[in-house]
């Protein structure tokens, strides 16, 4: 098998005694429309019954008498059950989306809050038993938040901005593409993960999505969708009515433009009536925006979502909007300052179905960046989180980084608004400052390999994001083992050892790209990927590492800075604001130090470096070693796929040790205690874009720990 299913591949299991005395002999349907969710929830349990354990079951649709049938399990909403079945006293309060699970006693009940909950629990059921499980439970379970979306940034042209996984299976040729197979077999897999949304093109919009004949064919991917739950939406691009429309303005307060959105909007409900809403990117990296006519990024906003709100539909806007033309030379500039600076003034000011979407980090996706201080700084507007399945920064799809660790991270951050516990998860699912709307959404870089997000592996994420947009407390191993237990085999080693790897894999690439807050030291002006520490600084687009010969760091404080730390509520603030506080894997994204400045280890910064690249890059070749030793427990196409990406990544994390230190090292000419730095005079360290030629010398990492040469 290759990776279509993903972690729904129900592959075969032995049924043992309990399982015998366990498995449902009927399946009982309470909707009996065909492309309702309740329905799908019928056929995928009949399909997920015979392939995993050859059981053949039967479909009943709701039948009074039916309800009693002692070996069934019965799927459908609690509504459903009380008409059709009769009282539903011991199903306790359910939140929109949620589900009661009850395997206890004579018959299996799977009751959603609303037929999407009912799918969910289906899935859920399922996921039990392709891990052999079938313990007696009974328990109810509800969203975190209602936006549980994914963004694809796909283009018209069929490519996918940072896509790494083949072309889209949306779009192809300006068109939607007539097959839509694949997009069913994604709908399937965030359903079953509880994503209820999929923006399905790239933030950098194309407004030729918006012609008459492209917004029927949108109607076609709802329709895929609707069954499993999952709406659509779209991203806009800002100047379509001059673009597009054949007006001469783009003005978000000229009436003509408020006319043309409202009757693009009309036009697109009229086929596609429940879409979730619309996702915007303005005045961002060249960007057409509010700007052009000195509206505010709040005017924007709220001319779609007054367009949107008599369908119910939201605007998600997005908080990425910075300046990439600002100058090093002024000590104050500091890109990481913008969404504050852009959106703190409008708090308040965006209509109640707006929710600013904001990426995790102030800068962009990076290894390790501290909670955006915009979480703290809205309290009367709806926010979102923005994380990214793509691993954009972080070896797109090459190198194995599980992120749900990352993620946890900056969900659990609290920002101590007020004095109080203000976690970000509490924030963004709305709790905190009691708003209606929160949630999350990530940007997801699926296309048409067979793998599909190019790697195997990956998939975890994509996985764990979603058991998180319901669940922000879900543990990052927990998550992990059901995902490899689901993907891949039950079997007690493989589960260890895939978990160990996933687990090493953040603080390995974090450790050979750029620790200590420094950041990824990617290439950032074009790839985004392999080694290129220079080109962090004096452009707009980097991070900056304001690194010379014998210092290094941002300095973001207040006192010497650039004020970034002022952002925070004052609890926070304050810890950042000292190097003594600080954390010291943030240390040089808040402080500028002496190489020679010594952490709690005693470690100078410089050695630190050193040491610390050369261990994650350990850290990864052993990964591949720990792949091999499952030879023979998966099958060959996803065993070897994975193993060619361990090889690489083992290699290419040679090439990210040597070039980072040696352009320190040559940069501070201060020697590595342990003599290795400097020491390879036959070594070629490479910058980027080495990718494609790395691929044919993946090999020679292993003799002689000679990769890269
Ligand atoms: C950057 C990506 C770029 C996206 C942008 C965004 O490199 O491709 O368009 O983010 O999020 O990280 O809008």
């Amino acid at each position: 098998k290759n990776g279509l299913d993903g972690w729904l591949r129900y592959a075969p299991l032995p049924c043992s005694h309990q399982c015998h005395s366990k498995l449902p002999s009927n399946i009982v349907t309470l909707n009996q429309t065909t492309r309702s969710p309740v329905y799908v929830a019928g056929s995928e349990l009949q399909k997920g019954l015979k392939e995993i354990y050859a059981s053949h079951v039967q479909i009943h649709h709701g039948q009074h008498g039916q309800c009693k049938d002692f070996s069934a399990v019965i799927v459908g909403t609690v509504a459903q059950y009380r008409k059709t079945c009769g009282p539903a006293d011991e199903v306790p309060h359910l939140d929109e989306d949620g589900f009661w699970l009850n395997t206890k006693g004579s018959h299996v009940r799977i009751l959603g809050q609303n037929e999407k909950g009912t799918l969910y629990g289906t899935y859920e059921y399922l996921s039990m038993l392709a891990q052999g499980n079938f313990s007696d439970v009974a328990y109810s379970t509800n969203p975190s938040a209602l936006i549980r979306w994914v963004n694809q940034w796909d283009n018209m042209d069929g490519s996918i901005e940072r896509g790494y996984g083949g072309p889209s299976i949306f779009f192809r040729g300006e068109k939607i593409v007539d097959d839509l197979a694949r997009v069913i077999q994604y709908a399937r897999l965030l359903a079953s993960v509880r994503i209820n949304a999929v923006v399905v093109n790239n933030v950098n919009a194309n407004a030729t999505l918006l012609a008459p004949e492209n917004i029927q064919c949108l109607g076609r991917i709802a329709d895929v969708f609707r069954p499993y739950g999952v709406q659509i939406g779209i991203s806009l691009n800002f100047a379509s009515p001059k673009t597009f429309g054949g007006l001469n303005i783009f003005d978000p307060l000229d009436t003509t433009v408020i006319k043309w959105w409202s009757n693009i909007t009309n036009q697109i409900y009229q086929r596609v009536p429940d879409m979730a809403g619309y996702l915007i990117k303005a005045d961002s990296e060249g960007q057409p925006g509010p700007q052009t006519y000195n509206r505010t990024l709040a005017d924007a906003a709220n001319l779609f979502a007054k367009a949107v709100k008599p369908y119910g539909g939201i605007v998600m806007y997005r908080s990425f909007v910075y300046d990439h033309n600002l100058n090093q030379s002024n000590w104050k500039a500091d890109r990481a300052n913008a969404a504050v600076d852009f959106f703190k003034h409008l708090d308040g000011k965006f209509n109640d179905n707006v929710v600013v979407q904001i990426k995790y980090g102030p800068i962009d996706f990076q290894v390790r960046e501290p909670a955006s201080p915009l979480f703290a700084n809205l309290l009367n507007t709806s926010m979102a989180i923005e994380l990214q399945v793509t691993q954009e920064y972080l070896g797109q799809q090459s190198h194995l980084v599980y992120l749900a660790p990352l993620w946890r991270d900056i969900l659990d951050f609290d920002m101590r608004v007020d004095h109080k516990p203000s976690s970000v998860r509490d924030i963004v699912t709305a709790k905190r400052f009691n708003r209606k709307l929160g949630g999350s959404a990530a940007v997801v870089n699926v296309g048409t390999n067979t793998t599909w997000l190019g790697s195997h592996l990956a998939m975890s994420n994509l996985y764990a994001y979603g058991r998180l947009a319901w669940n922000p407390t879900d543990d990052p191993e927990d998550m992990l083992r059901d995902w490899i237990r689901l993907t891949f085999d039950l079997d007690r080693n493989l589960l260890d050892t895939i978990t160990r790897m996933s687990m090493d894999s953040r603080p390995a690439y974090e450790n050979y790209s750029g620790n200590l807050g420094i950041q990824t030291l990617t290439d950032i002006l074009y790839t985004h990927y392999g080694p290129n520490p220079a080109s962090q600084d004096n452009n707009g687009w980097g991070q900056w590492t304001r690194a010379d010969r014998t210092t290094i760091g941002m300095d973001r404080t207040v006192k010497n800075g650039t004020d970034f730390s002022g952002q925070y509520p004052p609890e926070v603030a304050a810890m950042y604001e000292s190097n003594e506080t600080t954390p010291e894997n943030l240390l040089l994204w808040f402080h500028h130090v002496d190489y020679t400045h010594r952490l709690h280890s005693g470690k100078t910064v410089i050695q630190h470096f050193y040491d610390a690249h050369y261990q994650g890059a350990e850290t990864a070749q052993g990964f591949l070693d720990q792949w091999e030793s499952l030879q023979g427990k998966i099958d060959h196409e996803r065993y070897e796929h994975i193993r060619q990406r361990l090889e690489y990544q083992a290699g290419h994390s040679i090439v990210w040790r040597d070039t980072i230190n040696n352009f320190y090292h040559n940069l501070s000419g201060i020697a590595d205690k342990a003599k290795r730095v400097g020491n390879h005079p036959w070594r070629i360290d490479t910058g980027w874009p080495f990718r494609d030629c790395f691929w044919l010398c993946g090999y020679c990492h292993r003799s002689n720990d000679t990769a890269g040469t």
